[in-house]
């Protein structure tokens, strides 16, 4: 059965211009007579979407941590990973489950340095079972106005945190993801300063909501959704949750994130979700649930924190969000 595949969102709500143009030239092809074949590639989208059972199996056990299962509709398989943002493998919403294919997931490892007693390298399969996996079922809210709910599989970051003794100097921990032209189409594009980075507060890292990834839907992370290991930290913005993550730092001044450094009016180092700051360019007042929410749905209000507050509104007590935003 096929399924009606939304055409992208109105260029509205989209972050970077290089989409926005995409959308203009979608427009013009559907303008120009050549609809036909844009929508047969949109739908190819679709073709192409991994269907669960594909990738190894990754349980994850029932999570003991507050706010770890949100009650609500999970997205469709076919929908969280067909609908992606990953420039690594170009800036279209359709470009990553297209293309990650060539992502090498395995062998792989990850450096653990900076102001810690105990550095090293750790093989992904051995980062595996550093700690049981859970399963969080969390939201994830993009700055661009839309959302999902996805049932990932990992552990909190604590977990490997406390296990690296961090000493007094490690204020902040960062994330390096992987940067390989031979794996990465994208990064032949300048749309961003190559590797991908982001950060967080240290305190933010060891909350048990924030958590180093390997799964979701019960098995491996599929390439396009930042195989073999990411980070999702569900009460900010989704481009915090760095994928395909090689290098975690602990550092001891605030680090720069890419977006950040891309356009720091408009993506500051928080970017805590808070419909009340609105973007420069967009209100953040309301989201499109991806696979629920068609074009002409009534949007739905975003949370404050995405709906996380009470276990994390205490992180920022005193601090100006609108400022800290
Ligand atoms: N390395 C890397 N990580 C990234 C991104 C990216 O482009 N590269 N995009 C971010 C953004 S903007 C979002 S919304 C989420 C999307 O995650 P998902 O595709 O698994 O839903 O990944 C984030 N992590
Ligand atoms: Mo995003």
């Amino acid at each position: 059965m096929s399924r009606l595949i939304l055409p992208p969102v109105p260029a509205s709500e989209i972050t970077p211009r290089s989409v926005y143009e995409q959308r203009r030239q979608w427009l013009r092809l559907m303008a120009s007579g050549a609809a036909g074949a844009a929508l047969a590639s949109w739908a190819g989208r679709e073709a192409l979407a991994q269907t669960p059972g594909k990738l190894a199996k990754l349980p994850g056990a029932k999570s003991a941590v507050e706010g770890a299962v949100v009650m609500e509709k999970t997205t469709a398989y076919v929908d969280a990973t067909s609908y992606n943002n990953f420039y690594e493998f170009g800036t279209d919403k359709s470009d990553p489950v297209q293309r990650a294919h060539t992502l090498r997931p395995r062998p792989w490892s990850v450096r653990v340095e900076g102001e810690i007693a105990k550095p090293g390298v750790y093989d992904i399969d051995a980062l595996l079972k550093l700690s049981p996996m859970e399963e969080r079922i969390y939201r994830l809210r993009c700055v661009e106005g839309w959302s999902m709910v996805i049932p990932w599989v990992g552990y909190s970051l604590a977990e490997l945190i406390r296990k690296v003794e961090p000493n007094s100097k490690a204020k902040f921990v960062e994330f390096i993801t992987l940067e390989d032209k031979s794996q990465m189409p994208g990064l032949r594009s300048a749309v961003l300063d190559w590797p991908y980075v982001e950060g967080l507060r240290i305190d933010e890292a060891m909350h048990p909501l924030t958590l180093l990834t390997f799964g979701m839907y019960g098995e491996l992370l599929p390439n396009q959704n930042g195989a073999p290991v990411r980070i999702v930290v569900p009460w900010k913005y989704g481009f915090k949750s760095a994928k395909s993550i090689v290098k975690i730092r602990f550092v001891e001044k605030q680090p720069t994130s890419s977006w950040t450094q891309a356009a720091p009016q408009e993506y500051g180092f928080y970017s805590n979700v808070n419909p009340l700051v609105e973007h420069p360019r967009w209100s953040q007042s309301r989201e499109r649930r991806i696979g629920e929410d068609d074009l002409f749905a009534k949007k739905r209000k975003t949370l404050m924190f995405n709906g996380y507050e009470a276990q994390v509104g205490q992180l920022y007590a005193g601090m100006d969000l609108r400022k800290n935003f």
